[in-house]
């Protein structure tokens, strides 16, 4: 009897470090966030040291790999995986399913080492939902390359100017109405998200997660004094795209350990649009950009970016561009939208 519980016990711990490194690499080569591909190797540890306290030779020895019946079985219609992601998903439950089989059966073994265990387990599920939640924004925002900015209060000047950018080459709009009651918000919102779907556009709404939430967006954006990031995941419905602004690189940090989708940099120059923020120039640019190489979040860069300066911020290492003026207050937004898209599309492809 004993000998069957530690074959189950050295069964289970192999698949669930085996499940353990597909979830280190995913972290490490999809996500590229050298933060989480570090807590998975953390996870890793934590589960050899409880498994190990049970004696790796007595282990090893109730091993009987020819004469498993299990070995090489297969269910009709078994689930293949489509995606990396879907590696990720079934990493993590046969992870959760080897843990489980291990508290258990070590219960009558050792009690602190099954105690252990279901500790483990229950990070895993927080962990899987962190990274799967990251990832699926990721996922979305990572295709942007210019991201138009909407800010006005006026909902005809709104609709009119998303339907323009929305065919004219931005990836992405976000809808920044700062003097508007709650209801014409919600209401310009939807018909937003509405046009954006249309196009295979993305939606960002500013401020205010409650609005994007309702209203279907892809995302929020919030600046440095709106709801914390850990707050609007508290709040999704499913996985949002949130961006944070940040001016210094103690705030992209900040923004990274809460697990933003991207962080905005700038204002790179002085702009109309927000008058009273410091630029940070194109060296904030330079090092934000390089700090993220280990990190999951990607980059954005902000302010008073127009047809004339941007290859400079491209230069300088940012692969996203977002523009209000430029665009909103062109003559002609929809040629300002193909200019800047043509730019930043051909210096990325150089
Ligand atoms: N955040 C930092 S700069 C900025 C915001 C919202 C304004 C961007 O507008 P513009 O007109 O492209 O400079
Ligand atoms: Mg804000």
């Amino acid at each position: 009897m004993e000998q069957s519980a530690y074959r189950i016990i050295d069964a289970n711990f192999n698949r669930a470090r085996e499940a353990l490194r597909v979830i280190e690499d995913f972290c490490r080569f999809s996500l590229n966030s050298a933060e989480h591909s570090g807590r998975a190797k953390e996870l890793r540890h934590i589960l050899c040291s409880a498994v190990m306290k049970l004696g790796i030779e007595r282990l090893i020895s109730s091993r009987d790999t020819v004469g498993d019946v299990g070995v090489g079985r297969k269910v009709a219609g078994q689930l293949s995986r489509v995606d990396l992601l879907d590696c990720l998903t079934a990493g993590s439950k046969r992870l959760t399913e080897a843990l489980r089989v291990l508290s258990e059966v070590t219960q009558s073994i050792d009690r602190e080492v099954s105690e252990e265990i279901e500790q483990l387990r229950y990070s895993v599920y927080s962990f899987e939902k962190e990274v799967f939640v990251l990832s699926r924004s990721l996922e979305k925002f990572r295709g942007v390359s210019l991201y138009v900015i909407i800010t006005s209060n006026l909902p005809g000047d709104i609709l009119s100017l998303v339907g323009k950018c929305a065919t004219s080459g931005a990836d992405c709009i976000q809808l920044r109405a700062k003097n508007i009651e709650t209801d014409m918000f919600f209401a310009v919102a939807k018909e937003f998200v509405e046009i954006c779907r249309s196009q295979g556009v993305l939606s960002i709404i500013n401020d205010r997660a409650d609005i994007a939430i309702a209203s279907g967006a892809d995302g929020v954006h919030i600046g440095q004094n709106d709801l914390p990031v850990e707050q609007v995941r508290k709040l999704e419905l499913s996985p949002l795209i949130i961006g944070r602004s940040t001016h210094t690189l103690e705030q992209l940090h900040a923004g990274c350990v809460e697990a933003a989708t991207y962080v905005s940099l700038g204002p790179v120059f002085p702009t109309g649009t927000k008058p009273e923020a410091e630029p940070v120039g194109l060296e904030y640019v330079r090092d934000g950009v390089n700090e993220l190489s280990d990190k999951a979040a990607l980059a954005v860069a902000i302010g008073g970016i127009t047809v004339e300066n941007v290859e400079q911020v491209l230069q300088a290492g940012a692969k996203r561009i977002a523009v209000c003026s430029a665009v909103t207050e062109a003559e002609d937004p929809r040629s300002a939208c193909e200019e800047l898209k043509e730019k930043i599309v051909s210096f990325v492809a150089d």
